[in-house]
């Protein structure tokens, strides 16, 4: 059944290639930037945001997507919708949350929120063409929800390209990523900074053609 719909989607593809639009799904952990860098995206080719970018986790917790981004590179153009996923994670504790100052009532409606978002996050898998799987490149790469993630793509056979994000800070270090994840390409960016968007720009069209 699978490979059928597979090859459908390949066929379909192969006849529709320029006027269809590719799902790019931005998935990864809580606070890696995935917001940040699909903000920065779609200022760039719509001039509008598609959410909240926050320093506490789990800031986004519905899914938010933008339709007809078209990107250009070297004389290409593609269309997009971007789809800004909530961060995933294995574990979700509310007092984590009023550490940083929330009220109990507050930082358990958070959480709450937090587990449904990643349960909308893994069911939107099936929608996606592509994904874009952004990583905090100061944290260790090798987590159970990175693993997680990569895992449910490979069993989908949804092409990735891995973004190291946050370059800007010292302590990134993309040759661990690298290393992590080594039969991916990865990107080192600052979302924030706007740093290495051109290579960015060129694996997405990298991974188009994989779609
Ligand atoms: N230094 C630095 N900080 C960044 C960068 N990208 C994002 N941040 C910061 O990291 C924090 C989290 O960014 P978000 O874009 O909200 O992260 P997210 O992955 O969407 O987080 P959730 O929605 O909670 O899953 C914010 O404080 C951002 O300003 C970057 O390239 N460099
Ligand atoms: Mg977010």
């Amino acid at each position: 059944m699978k490979i059928l719909k597979d090859f459908t989607k390949r066929m379909f593809n192969l006849f529709f290639k320029r006027k269809r639009e590719i799902s790019l799904g931005f998935y990864g952990p809580p606070n890696s930037g995935k917001t940040s860098l699909a903000n920065r995206i779609c200022k760039d080719w719509t001039g509008e945001e598609i959410g909240k970018v926050s320093k506490m986790a789990h800031e986004t917790r519905n899914i938010q997507f933008k339709e007809e981004v078209e990107i250009k590179y070297k004389e290409k153009s593609l269309k997009f919708k971007l789809v800004d996923t909530p961060g995933i994670a294995t574990k979700i504790d509310y007092e984590d949350f009023m550490k940083m100052k929330m009220k109990k009532k507050q930082a358990q409606k958070r959480a709450k929120e937090a587990t449904q978002g990643i349960i909308e996050s893994i069911q939107w898998l099936d929608d996606m063409d592509a994904v874009v799987v952004v990583v905090d490149a100061t944290q260790n790469p090798y987590s159970q929800v990175n693993i997680t993630i990569i895992g449910n793509l490979i069993s989908r056979n949804i092409p990735v390209l891995i973004v190291a994000n946050k370059i800007d800070l010292k302590k990134a270090d993309i040759k661990k990523i690298e290393a992590a994840f080594p039969e991916y390409e990865v990107v080192g960016i600052s979302a924030r900074y706007g740093k290495n968007m051109d290579e960015f720009y060129e694996s997405i069209f990298k991974l188009a053609k994989k779609t």
